[in-house]
């Protein structure tokens, strides 16, 4: 099978909720010489945002949502060890905290994002989903991290970001932290507004933007 035909299964199968396919596609795509990131980007991302396009229209329901997200949760797993560059030794840049932000439990693109920062060099504290706002500023303060990433993938927790951000202000750590905000209801006009330091749209934009905040060729 040839590499634009395997990609073309991979969306499938999340499209159609299938892991274990997915993860026997996922493995046969990387035998075949296929990048991780392009396994992610062209075959399991494209997947995942079809499940969203079918859920919007009502043609899926939850459970389908759940059988997607799953999928694509498990052709990540045998694609992140590539992704986060396992066994090489590369040099720490800085610290960044990341999260998804309060009332929000979607992980798969932050996941994402932290192996790709990882992968060049950052040390990344994962905070995980759902995180409240004191979380965020508590753990920036505590590790003096110089980034901070919040995700957000819902327009109703999209304020969040902005209420972090307002936080750190009030604990007086907002001018020694850089505030990355991503999510697909994020664009650089609304960080902009809430005085974020950057925007990214994808997990590899995220890893410029930071390098070039952190004045990193
Ligand atoms: Co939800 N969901 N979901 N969901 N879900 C969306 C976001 C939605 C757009 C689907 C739709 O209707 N088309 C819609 C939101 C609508 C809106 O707000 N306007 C929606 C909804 C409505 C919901 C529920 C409310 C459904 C319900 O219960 N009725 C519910 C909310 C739960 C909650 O959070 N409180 C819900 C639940 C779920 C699941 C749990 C089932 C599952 C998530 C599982 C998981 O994450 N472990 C899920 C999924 C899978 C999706 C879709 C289909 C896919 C999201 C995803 O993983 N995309 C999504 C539709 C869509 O986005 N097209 C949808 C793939 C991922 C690689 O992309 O996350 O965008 P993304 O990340 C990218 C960039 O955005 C960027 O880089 C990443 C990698 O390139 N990025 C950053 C992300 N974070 C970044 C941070 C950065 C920088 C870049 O710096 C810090």
């Amino acid at each position: 099978m040839d590499t634009e035909a395997l990609l073309a299964e991979i969306r499938a199968a999340v499209l159609d909720g299938e892991p274990s396919l997915v993860k026997s596609l996922t493995e046969k795509a990387l035998e075949a010489g296929l990048p991780a990131l392009t396994i992610v980007s062209e075959g399991l991302t494209e997947g995942i945002r079809r499940v969203g396009e079918e859920f919007q229209k009502g043609a899926y329901f939850l459970p389908d949502l759940v059988r997607g997200a799953q999928s694509m949760e498990i052709g990540l797993e045998v694609l992140q060890p590539l992704l986060a560059g396992a066994g090489e030794e590369r040099p720490t840049h800085a610290r960044i905290v990341l999260g998804t932000v309060h009332g929000d439990l979607h992980s798969i693109g932050k996941n994402i994002v932290a192996a790709m920062l990882k992968a060049s060099g950052f040390a990344v504290d994962d905070l995980g989903v759902n995180v409240p706002v004191e979380v965020f500023v508590d753990k920036v303060r505590d590790t003096e991290a110089a980034f901070l990433g919040l995700s957000a993938l819902l327009t109703t927790t999209v304020h969040q970001q902005e209420a972090v951000i307002k936080a750190l202000e009030a604990a007086g750590l907002r001018s020694k932290v850089k505030v990355l905000l991503g999510g697909a209801p994020i664009d650089q006009d609304w960080a902009d507004r809430v005085g974020a330091d950057g925007f990214a749209p994808d997990a590899a934009r995220a890893v410029e933007v930071a390098r070039e905040l952190a004045g990193i060729r």
